[in-house]
């Protein structure tokens, strides 16, 4: 008897699938088909995947092909799958050739002619406009969202937005984009959504224009710097069905939800402290260190070390106290923001001119979580507990710089795909915002002593 085992996500089930696994089938006796997870599909860079895991496996199992399903769910398991199932030839689609060459070691490998112009990708473009998006801002932001934009399907960067004529030109020569540098609304008209990424005390107005020009907004944090401001914003945006997203990349980064749900699961009891630390020495000659109004370390990376904290504890502390190591223009080069809560407390700290250990450690009844720099992007932590011998280990998957999830879920929600807000909630939203209102207005006052 003949095995054969062939592999894919299978999203949007189509022709093309079908056909692959009509000729796997026929080059054997029995098939097995692999269907891959999100996370695995995420960790090669497949991030906006539609059908969930179950679906896709349901679509195969409805073609009567496959004589066994089994999941794919991390790299090097087709070797040890050959292995186990005792496999005599592995076959996939031409749009693969050589890739799989290395697994002739094993058995014997067939690359099938792949059906021509249908994909995934292409039923998802059908499905789903695209969205065309302008971003706000040359700065150092704007490349790094170019850079990773192409990750996303679906998305699609047309134009830039910097009224400070120098740096937008010299964007447009190196990036080949149109810049608009006068009229705001001009720059709306060509798009569905902006990505800003200006000076921090922009944000608002230029999201707030937006939004009731009708595009959707991803905005680099903060937002606004009040918490009616941006309770005006969430307004606009409600009326309208428009998205606002804050990118507080963290949020979306696959491997904080996964220590997230570590602790909710109850492996470290009930949580008691979270600590969270980021600093960056920030060039001397840069915003966050010459802007006394809008620079400095809060604004910079305090939304960062609270989320956590909110995420964990929740937003309902019984007070907080917020203190800076100022410069003396009255920029925060240091701030350490302490919450008490009814059976907890938690401290922030961010930097842009003093560096500390940015680690994360999250304290609980029977354990703690300890996620080291940089936990902000969470490719790695360790639950650990009283006997130091137990340490486990986690390292969730991650590609690169994690702008990649934020965009896509602002694209899955502009597509209505996201079924909830759990990642980023309002309400997380909102007291960070309370807490920037109160820091503002306290640095005013030490600044008018
Ligand atoms: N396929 C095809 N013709 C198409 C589209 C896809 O023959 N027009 C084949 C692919 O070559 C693959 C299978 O259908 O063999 C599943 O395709 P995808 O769902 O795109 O999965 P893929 O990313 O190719 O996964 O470990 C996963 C495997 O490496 C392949």
């Amino acid at each position: 008897m003949k095995r054969v085992i062939t592999y894919g996500t299978f999203d949007l089930f189509h022709q093309g699938h079908l056909n692959l696994l009509t000729r796997a089938k026929k080059l054997g006796d029995y098939l097995i088909v692999g269907v891959t997870t999100e996370h695995f599909d995420e960790a090669r860079g497949k991030v906006n995947v539609i059908d969930s895991t179950l679906e896709r496996i349901e679509n195969v199992r409805k073609t009567g092909l496959a004589d066994e399903i089994i999941i794919e769910d991390h790299e090097g398991q087709k070797i040890e799958d050959i292995q186990k199932y005792h496999i005599d030839i592995f076959t996939v689609g031409s749009d693969w050739v050589g890739t799989f060459d290395y697994l002739n070691n094993f058995c014997k490998v067939i690359y099938l002619e792949r059906t021509p112009d249908i994909s995934s990708t292409m039923l998802r473009k059908s499905r789903f406009r695209i969205i065309n998006v302008g971003i706000v801002g040359t700065g150092r932001m704007a490349p790094r969202f170019l850079a990773e934009d192409k990750y996303v399907s679906g998305i699609h960067i047309v134009c830039a937005y910097n009224p400070e004529r120098e740096s937008g030109d010299a964007f447009r020569q190196k990036y080949d984009l149109p810049v608009y540098s006068e009229d705001y609304e001009e720059f709306l008209e060509n798009i569905d959504a902006v990505y800003i990424a200006s000076p921090n005390e922009t944000h608002y107005g230029y999201a707030k224009r937006a939004l009731l020009a009708g595009r959707h907004v991803l905005s680099e944090n903060p937002i606004a710097l009040s918490k009616r401001d941006m309770e005006e914003l969430y307004a606009i945006a409600d009326e309208k069905s428009l998205v606002l997203l804050e990118g507080i990349k963290t949020a979306y980064c696959p491997g904080f939800q996964q220590l997230l749900n570590t602790v909710q699961s109850g492996k470290i009891g009930e949580v008691r402290d979270v600590e969270a630390c980021f600093t960056r020495l920030a060039d001397p000659e840069a915003r966050e260190r010459t802007d006394a109004d809008y620079g400095g370390a809060f604004l910079e990376y305090a939304a960062y070390t609270l989320l956590p904290i909110f995420k964990l504890l929740g937003t309902h502390y019984k007070d907080i106290k917020i203190d800076s190591i100022l410069d003396e223009k009255g920029l925060d080069l240091y701030t350490k923001i302490q919450l008490i809560y009814e059976q907890g407390m938690a401290t922030a700290k961010c930097g842009v001119g003093v560096k500390s250990e940015g680690q994360l450690v999250v304290a609980g009844t029977e354990g703690y979580i300890l996620a080291e720099s940089p936990w902000w992007l969470t490719k790695k932590y360790e639950v650990r507990y009283e006997d130091p011998s137990v340490i486990d280990v986690f390292e969730p998957r991650f590609q690169g710089d994690g702008l990649r999830y934020e965009i896509s879920e602002f694209a899955s929600k502009i597509n209505g795909l996201e079924r909830a807000a759990y990642k980023l909630t309002k309400e997380e939203i909102m007291a960070i915002s309370e807490i920037t209102e109160h820091f503002m207005k306290m640095r005013m006052e030490q600044r008018n002593q």
